[in-house]
């Protein structure tokens, strides 16, 4: 079977800033699969495609949503940043007719986390932290910690992100809060 061209796919949709990020970040998300021992056709798949609907208009996601029957919760009406997530996701099943659960997870979490995140979910999460073409203030200490493991990662990642969003008094959406307390009560008492 061929194989589905995903680069000519995000293309149109994309700056050139953020086409480059996705290829980046399915790179990394590919790396991590193999060190973890994750499925790295998926991993490539959901990483290249994560961000799919980031540059689309506020208000053309807003239609899209109402099209695809996404119903926001306040915290995800207040925080437009969120919205690609989930659009992505739905974009995915509906457009792009891809039908695996995992696939379609990893995209519609790796802004937020969630609970009982599954490997994949993981796995493009911290890709989209570490890939080559971040560069804030920590990202070296990332990708330390994605070389040790994906719990340790994960919980940096989501100590900056929460941190950042207090700075800022914003909401926190109750998927990254799940996600954090499950990280750092496993971490702490297993
Ligand atoms: O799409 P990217 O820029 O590659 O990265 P991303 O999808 O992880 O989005 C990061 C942004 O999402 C960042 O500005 C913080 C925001 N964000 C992440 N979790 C939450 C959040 N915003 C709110 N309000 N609440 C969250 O829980
Ligand atoms: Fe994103
Ligand atoms: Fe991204």
């Amino acid at each position: 079977m061929n194989k589905i061209d995903y680069e000519a796919i995000i293309k149109p949709f994309l700056s050139q800033k953020r086409y480059d990020h996705s290829l980046c970040v399915r790179d990394a998300a590919v790396r991590l699969a193999k060190k973890y021992e994750a499925n790295a056709e998926k991993a490539e798949v959901a990483g290249i495609l994560h961000d799919i609907m980031k540059d689309v208009p506020p208000d053309e996601q807003l239609k899209m949503m109402v099209r695809y029957d996404i119903i926001l919760t306040d915290v995800e009406r207040s925080a437009q940043k969120l919205w690609h997530a989930m659009l992505g996701a739905a974009y995915l099943e509906k457009e792009l007719k891809i039908t695996d659960a995992e696939i379609l997870n990893a995209v519609r979490y790796h802004t937020t986390g969630r609970a009982h995140m599954t490997r994949l979910d993981k796995i493009i999460f911290i890709a989209d932290f570490i890939s080559a073409d971040r560069d804030y203030d920590g990202v070296e200490a990332l990708r330390r910690a994605a070389g040790v493991s994906l719990e340790q990662a994960m919980i940096e990642g989501m100590v900056y992100t929460i941190q950042d969003l207090t700075k800022g008094c914003r909401a926190i959406h109750p998927d990254t809060i799940a996600a954090y307390n499950e990280a750092v009560l496993k971490n702490k008492y297993s």
